[in-house]
């Protein structure tokens, strides 16, 4: 078997999880060198500046996740990790006291700081780093430019996404999200052309809105996934009409999107339509919303969503992975020869 080539937009916590599982699925395949084989877009949105050191949670939880070095009960940061730097930083009433910054974490964004000081790009850095452990993916910031998140509240006021969620756990509505320069920003080295090469791109169950949406604003990226041959195959982070965890109902709702397996995929858009999506994976819970999806001109795949435990998360990306990459010899599928009707409700 040739080596499939996968590239996954993912963002950070339900990202993690489902990278693991494509990492798994294409293993359980019999693709041993699966850096080779699996390239991940990272969200960079969530980044930001503080106590003078740059972090990047969603590409720090990615890279932490794959190294096996994560700590699975928070979702981010390092496991067994202290705070005794931390600690210090309070005292000084430095940095932001909401916001924990661990001692062996703190290595991380040290070490990082100091490369883009030394004038290494995002992207260089991220491959330096990704060095130390064997991740068996190739890691991608979704841009080498900063463009952090913001969150735009009422009466003007705007908060960085990290202050927003980690001080006030999305309890200020928003009115919207903004990434201030993305305009100006280009996709990182090798993003276009992993997409361009790519056998399937996968869209994680991450947020629509803070952690997926940033990637497809990056100028370029939408041109990638409309061009390229491979099959864009979605995962909705809704199952049974609710958010698996974070915050993604109250940013669906700021934007306007139900909090919906079918919204979302309505939001993302069917690739024939200018859209990102040819299919889209729904839980058996939203079982119904298949012939809605079916609808947008996106190919719904009803299967289970909950990645409760490694082999669940290889199941569900070997769902995906099938949709575009059949396991066996018969035909898989293509958007350019099978429409949303040629349904295969049951992955
Ligand atoms: N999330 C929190 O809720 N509280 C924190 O104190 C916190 C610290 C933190 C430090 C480094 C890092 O990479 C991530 C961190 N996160 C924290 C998670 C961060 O807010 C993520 O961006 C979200 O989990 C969304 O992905």
């Amino acid at each position: 078997m040739s080596t499939p080539r996968v590239v996954v937009l993912a963002g950070g916590v339900g990202g993690s999880k489902f990278v693991l599982g494509v990492r798994a699925a294409l293993r359980a395949r019999g693709v041993t060198d699966t850096a080779s084989a699996l390239t991940v877009v990272v969200n960079t949105g969530d980044d930001l500046w503080l106590s003078g050191v740059r972090l990047q949670p969603d590409v720090d939880s990615v890279t932490y996740a794959l190294a096996g070095v994560n700590d699975t009960e928070r979702g981010w940061g390092r496991q067994g990790d202290t705070e005794r730097v931390n600690h210090e930083l309070q005292e000084w009433g430095a940095g932001w006291p909401w916001f924990t910054l661990g001692d062996l974490d703190l290595g991380t964004h040290l070490a990082r700081t100091g490369w883009l000081r030394e004038g290494l790009t995002p992207t260089e850095v991220l491959e330096r780093m990704s060095r130390r452990w064997a991740l068996g993916a190739r890691l991608l910031p979704m841009t080498d430019a900063e463009v952090d998140t913001v969150v735009l509240l009422d009466g003007d006021r705007r908060l960085h996404f990290q202050e927003w969620w980690t001080r006030h756990r999305a309890a200020l509505a928003p009115i919207g999200f903004d990434n201030p320069g993305i305009e100006a920003a280009v996709p990182a080295p090798g993003v276009v052309e992993a997409i361009a090469a790519a056998d399937v791109v996968l869209v994680a169950p991450s947020n629509p809105v803070v952690s997926i949406g940033p990637i497809l604003a990056v100028p370029g990226v939408r041109e990638a996934l409309a061009t390229t041959p491979a099959p864009v195959v979605g995962v909705s982070p809704i199952i049974g009409g609710r958010v698996v965890r974070g915050m993604a109902d109250v940013c669906l709702s700021a934007i306007g999107v139900e909090t919906s397996a079918a919204a979302v995929a309505a939001h993302y858009g069917a690739r024939r339509d200018g859209g990102v999506l040819d299919a889209w994976l729904i839980a058996e819970e939203d079982e119904a919303a298949a012939t809605e999806v079916g609808g947008l001109g996106i190919r719904p795949l009803v299967t289970p969503l909950w990645m409760t435990d490694a082999a669940r998360s290889s199941a569900l990306a070997e769902a995906a992975l099938a949709a575009a990459l059949p396991a066996s010899r018969e035909g898989g599928f293509s958007p350019a020869t099978d429409g949303p009707d040629d349904v295969t409700t049951r992955a």
